[in-house]
This record gives C-alpha cells, structure tokens and sequence, in this order.
C-alpha cells in the first residue's frame, strides 16, 4: 500500500463541506478515499456528492439511508419511507442507482487491521458474517443483546463500548459532536448535517481533519 487511507463520515447530501474537505486534504492518485455510506438524503445535493464521490473514485460503503432507497425502489412500499426520501429517490439519475447498487457492506484492510463500515458490529459474533440491517444500522445493543437505534433504546450500551477487536473498525451512523475513538474503534459521524462538522480520519498517520458545517441543514 503505497497512498493514505482517507475515511470520511456521514455526507448526507453536504456537497459545500465534502468538496471542502477534499481540498483540505488532497487525495493524490495513491490515495483511497473511503466514504462510510450515508452520501445522501437530509441535506442540500445528493447528486453533487454522488458526482464528486465518482469523480474521486471513492470506495463507497452502504448506509441506512441508501439501504432504504434501494428497497423502496425494488418494492414501492412506502411504509418504510422517512423524512427526505422521496425528495431524494425523485432526484437520482440513473447513474446514481447504479452507484447506489454497486456500494459494499465493509471494507477490509488486512495489513492495518482495520474494517470500515457505516453503522458498526454486533459483538461477539463473526463481523463477516453480519447482514445489512445490523451493519448499516446498529448504534446500540438492547437487553436482549440485539441491535438498536439509539433513539428507541436509550438506556442501550454503544455496540463500540462492547467491540474489543481485532479488527479496528472504523464507522459513522452515530453522530455526535466529536470524533469517538476507543481502542479498538473510531466513529467519525460528526453530524454536518445538523450543523456540526464532516470529518475524515486518515490511516496510517490516524489524522483527523474536519470542515465545520456551512449551517444546519436538518432538521
Ligand atoms: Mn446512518
């Protein structure tokens, strides 16, 4: 591995402040830009970061929210929609579906020891073996020692303060106003799109920079 790896964390449609950040860090032609899933919905211009993540060459990971998209346009059942889909689903071209079908689960990179994936693991369990709906939406583990959202299951333990690697894992989904790195994690979901930052955490230096948002978008 000759270039850095350039993670970076929940875009949510922030066009201004992805652009930005790539101007602040530079990707060279070695480089590897990793983007955590979550690229759109929410926030001003999905197609634009979808543009700039393709003109980038990004490795793009699944979130949530393309998860839903994706299964809205096989199925059409709309009970599953939230908030700004269908404002997104009506905007993308069919180059972006493409882009959207093509995102990966995880991506792992052997000789750092480190995956990265949009929402985390469950713990205690083999992480290659976990599905879409944990990887790309667990924040917490419920009483029953199932995945949940943060929301619905406040007094929940963070899958990350569960997660003694190997692998280091690298993830988003979770915002909250700073960077959350333990021993064997780092969530770099800085909420841009409420108002907060976008950050990249960049391997093997573990460096990280971050744009503050322009405003909050959202809600
Ligand atoms: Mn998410």
């Amino acid at each position: 591995m000759n270039g850095r790896i350039i993670a970076i964390g929940d875009i949510h449609g922030c066009h201004q402040e992805f652009a930005e950040l790539l101007d602040r860090v530079a990707p060279g032609k070695d480089d590897q830009l990793i983007l955590l899933g979550d690229l759109v919905n929410r926030g001003p211009d999905s197609n634009k970061v979808i543009d700039l993540a393709r003109a980038h060459r990004a490795l793009s990971l699944l979130g949530n929210h393309e998860l839903r998209l994706l299964n809205y346009r096989k199925t059409k059942d709309s009970s599953a929609l939230k908030e700004t889909d269908l404002a997104t689903f009506e905007k993308l071209r069919p180059e972006d579906w493409a882009y959207l079908e093509a995102m990966s689960l995880t991506h792992h990179i052997e000789e750092l020891n480190t995956v990265f994936v949009h929402g985390g693991f469950l713990p205690g369990q083999p992480w290659q073996k976990q599905g879409a709906q944990i990887v790309t939406r667990i924040q917490v583990i419920d009483e029953d020692g199932k995945p949940a959202r943060r929301a619905d299951c406040p007094d929940g333990r963070l899958w990350a303060d569960s997660w003694s690697g190997p692998p280091f894992v690298v993830y988003g989904h979770t915002p909250r106003p700073e960077v959350y790195k333990l021993k064997w994690s780092v969530g770099i979901d800085t909420a841009c799109v409420m108002g907060g930052s976008l950050t990249a955490f960049i391997l093997p230096e573990k460096r990280f920079v971050q744009v503050k948002a322009r405003r909050r978008y959202y809600p």
